[in-house]
């Protein structure tokens, strides 16, 4: 090629850049569905019209993606990476289009094209890649380091099947798989040529290196291919894109050529398929620990290949020299899930890169931090040795090297000590000797946080107290947060307007700015517009819930929600036993000056998780029974809510009136719906749990209900409760009691929810259910009240958003940023 045509040569990135005025848009969106969709006519098939419109949004995401890699690459700055093996992300589309500031642009393409942009931005799929808080937590950070320009990658799973479809047959849950990438994923990007190799199984072994030197390696491994596929995430109107990478499994193309000769080609080739389970599907159990092989398989595939990656881009741009690694890259462990990380990071600088151990260690160490989300003991994972050391046989090597060098430091620090050597050891000893992965994060990690400051004190006062004793600098708080972008401006965009008329838009990126409605609480007419933002977001629920419900909510009723995982610490049960005290209250006629209450409770129960399905059917028959009882009329509705999702909550948070956060004191790590209800105008009615007491002390005790036992009086209550006793000196509660076990709600299936009671009089109840029943039924009655006088009520409503200013992860990730991260914020140059 001569140099003359060279020069004539055009760059092929060198694109004209795109028009964001409505009739560009309408271009866009006909050439997609045209030339990337294959679609002449005016097909019926919807999705291709969201398809159309999501490729013409994406277009405008790619430049400032692409400028924003460039950006990290030229400052060479220190990069987070945020390990989880959930992103609970929900829909793209909506957020793309406001964090690209085209909200009006593509309003006004849709309507030249007479297409409804509400109808179509529904028709995208939820990527339901996480089961609750902790999930959607992971996608709630990397839209705020995006927002804040910090060289965060989030790193993850690609699940064939997200987290499954609820229905509810007869009352009860029935699970259905979400084959969410049926109709294409027009976010993701595939990058085949990154793809990594992951070792599995075989055995580890000694050798002399070239030098002479014993080193150890992995072989006889079985492998596994990671294929990255690349979501954008953009940040707020700031020209940033960030990079969700998502790994998918596939085999490797060697076949087993003895077999293949011996005629069994089928059998070759099926066996490969065994590579495709691992991220085939998400496990669908919130806060608790599974034990299964494959999910350990699921835990190393994300921490190896993501880790690898991280080594081939610093190797790709400094050589083996990893001098400086640990002051450029940071590992967020989302959970003890990714933590085997800790062990592989160790592996590949000594194996591959032949570090020495103090120099592996020395680098792990400072590039490891690790976040806890749960105090419950059932859902600190533990992997038995013998699995462990069966599939990843030469991170066992490592970890028990870890451990003994770990140990006799403990053993430096408390001479003689044995008992707490055992008690800290990585290693459990018992029947079956088991890795305890939390030990292993905190040992391998510079920093261990909690997720509100109650948690994070529980954590060194209880669980981690002899970690806490030996290192208690490790050990900070980050209050978790939620976007404001995706859960105010996008999701209640009345709200929204009216704020933005108020005090202006700065509150989209500094969410503290909302502190300046306080002031309009005098003004009666804002507060008419404030009622009436709150009714119309009432209606659009209340559509949403009679077309999936078949019940009708009325928009005056007090909308009082509970939506959640279904766990037994999170006490949907003391919601029913309420409703069900209300339902006899009507019925005997004490209905003196009524608020006439819409119930909504909704979530899913993991699938074997007995106990929370029979709530779930308990629910259900409340409902049933109270929704036809005409004596109740409109007085009370109940509803178990189906297939509870990121989507659903975007409809169902601004209409709340009331917000259910009824934990038993100590049990909930955080919450964060508890936030997305606050910051759009609902009153919480809540235990001093979580990050409850932080969102009570922001917005003051008067403007919040308050209940139930203090997480200390939980702890004393062990030993000597008695809820018989409880019940039967309340008038009150005997008469929902009985009921219950008369079987009123079960007048087809005796006895159904014999279980139910039977763990209410328990005295063994750790979830304490009974004890709070008298102290949440008057604090429901003060709700009740306050709603009637609905002057104060919407003051309260304006004063719970005014003061959610602490609760964006903007303000989350500040502080991961400045206490743990320590990156540069890099701003992309403009186009
Ligand atoms: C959850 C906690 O239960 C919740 O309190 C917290 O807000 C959330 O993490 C985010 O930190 N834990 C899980 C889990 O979802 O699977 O452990």
């Amino acid at each position: 090629m001569s140099d003359d045509i060279v020069s004539h040569q055009q760059e092929i990135t060198d694109v004209p850049p795109l028009d964001k005025d409505a009739a560009s848009l309408v271009k866009g969106i006909q050439r997609h569905y045209l030339r990337t969709l294959g679609q002449h006519t005016e097909s019926h098939a919807n999705h291709y019209k969201y398809q159309a419109l999501a490729y013409t949004i994406r277009d405008h995401l790619m430049e400032n993606w692409k400028d924003t890699k460039d950006a990290y690459l030229k400052k060479d700055g220190k990069r987070a990476y945020y390990m989880s093996l959930e992103f609970l992300m929900g829909r793209a589309l909506g957020n793309a289009i406001l964090n690209l500031g085209l909200d009006d642009n593509v309003a006004d393409a849709m309507h030249q094209l007479g297409l409804s942009y509400e109808e179509k931005v529904e028709l995208e799929r939820d990527a339901g890649l996480g089961n609750g808080g902790l999930g959607r937590l992971a996608a709630c950070f990397i839209d705020s380091c995006a927002t804040l320009s910090l060289p965060v990658t989030g790193y993850g799973i690609r699940y064939e099947y997200g987290m499954f479809r609820q229905l509810i047959h007869n009352g009860y849950q029935v699970e259905e798989p979400d084959h969410w990438l049926n109709y294409g994923n027009v976010w993701e990007i595939t990058r085949p040529e990154y793809t990594q190799r992951v070792h599995f199984g075989g055995r580890s072994e000694r050798y002399h290196d070239d030098q002479g030197k014993v080193r150890m390696r992995w072989t006889d491994t079985q492998d596994v291919l990671a294929i990255p596929y690349d979501t954008p995430i953009p940040g707020y109107k700031n020209h940033t894109v960030n990079t969700l990478r998502l790994w998918k499994s596939a085999a490797t193309d060697e076949f087993d050529l003895s077999e293949f000769n011996a005629g069994d080609y089928t059998e070759a080739v099926s066996a490969k398929n065994h590579a495709e389970d691992i991220s085939m599907v998400l496990y669908p159990n919130d806060a608790s620990e599974n034990g299964k092989e494959l999910r350990l398989r699921q835990q190393y595939f994300l921490a190896s290949a993501s880790i690898k990656d991280v080594l081939r881009q610093w190797t790709r741009e400094h050589g083996e020299d990893f001098s400086t690694f640990a002051d450029k890259n940071v590992f967020q462990l989302n959970d003890t899930h990714p933590t085997v990380s800790v062990a592989e990071l160790m592996r590949l600088l000594m194996d591959e890169y032949r570090l020495e151990w103090d120099d592996a260690w020395a680098i792990t160490t400072k590039t490891m931090a690790y976040t806890n989300h749960t105090l419950l003991p059932e859902a600190l994972e533990r992997w038995p040795v013998h699995l462990f050391g069966r599939l990843l046989p030469r991170l066992l090597d490592i970890i028990y090297g870890i451990n003994a060098q770990f140990l006799s430091k403990v053993a430096e620090k408390w001479p003689g000590d044995v008992e707490r050597q055992r008690r800290m050891s990585i290693i459990e000893e018992g029947d079956v000797q088991q890795v305890r992965m939390a030990y292993l994060a905190i040992i391998g990690s510079f920093s261990v946080n909690g997720v509100a400051q109650l948690h994070s004190d529980l954590l060194v006062e209880g669980l981690f107290k002899d970690f806490y004793d030996m290192w208690p600098e490790k050990f900070n708080n980050k209050t978790n947060g939620v976007t404001q972008r995706r859960w105010m401006a996008w999701c209640n965009k009345p709200l929204s307007s009216l704020i933005n008329n108020t005090i202006g838009d700065a509150w989209i990126t500094d969410l503290q700015q909302l502190r300046k409605l306080a002031p309009s609480i005098e003004n009666a007419e804002f507060r008419k517009q404030w009622a009436d933002c709150k009714r119309e977001n009432k209606v659009r629920l209340a559509k949403l819930v009679k077309s999936t419900c078949g019940v009708d909510f009325a928009p005056d009723a007090m909308f009082d929600v509970q939506v959640k995982r279904i766990h037994e610490y999170k006490r949907q049960l003391l919601n029913v036993l309420h409703v069900i005290h209300l339902y006899d209250r009507i019925k005997r006629g004490d209905t003196e000056n009524w608020t006439p209450r819409c119930v909504l409770i909704g979530g899913k129960a993991a699938p074997g998780y007995y106990m929370a399905k029979q709530i779930i059917k308990l629910v259900s028959n409340v409902a049933d029974v109270v929704n036809h009882d005409p004596a109740v009329g409109d007085k009370l509705k109940v509803v178990f809510f189906p297939n509870y999702r990121v989507s659903a909550m975007e409809v169902i948070c601004p209409a709340a009136d009331l917000s259910e956060q009824i934990s038993t004191a100590g049990k909930e790590a955080s919450g964060t719906g508890n936030m997305k209800f606050m910051m759009n105008g609902a009153l919480t009615i809540g235990t001093l749990d979580g990050a409850n007491i932080e969102i009570r002390e922001e917005v003051g005790d008067e403007n919040f209900f308050l209940f139930g036992l203090t997480a200390e009086e939980v702890e004393k209550s062990r030993g000597h409760y008695d809820p018989n006793a409880i019940i039967a000196s309340d008038e009150d509660f005997l008469r929902v009691m009985n009921l219950l076990e008369c079987g009123h709600f079960s007048q087809f299936e005796p006895g159904l929810f014999a279980g139910i009671c039977g763990a209410i009089r328990s005295c063994n109840d750790p979830w304490l259910v009974a004890a709070d029943f008298r102290s949440y039924v008057d604090a429901q009655q003060r709700a009740a009240e306050a709603y009637r006088d609905q002057e104060s009520w919407v003051k309260m409503s304006i004063l719970n958003t005014a003061y959610s200013g602490k609760f964006s992860t903007d303000r989350t990730m500040e502080d991961y940023n400045r206490e743990i991260w320590k990156l540069q914020s890099i701003r992309p140059a403009s186009a």
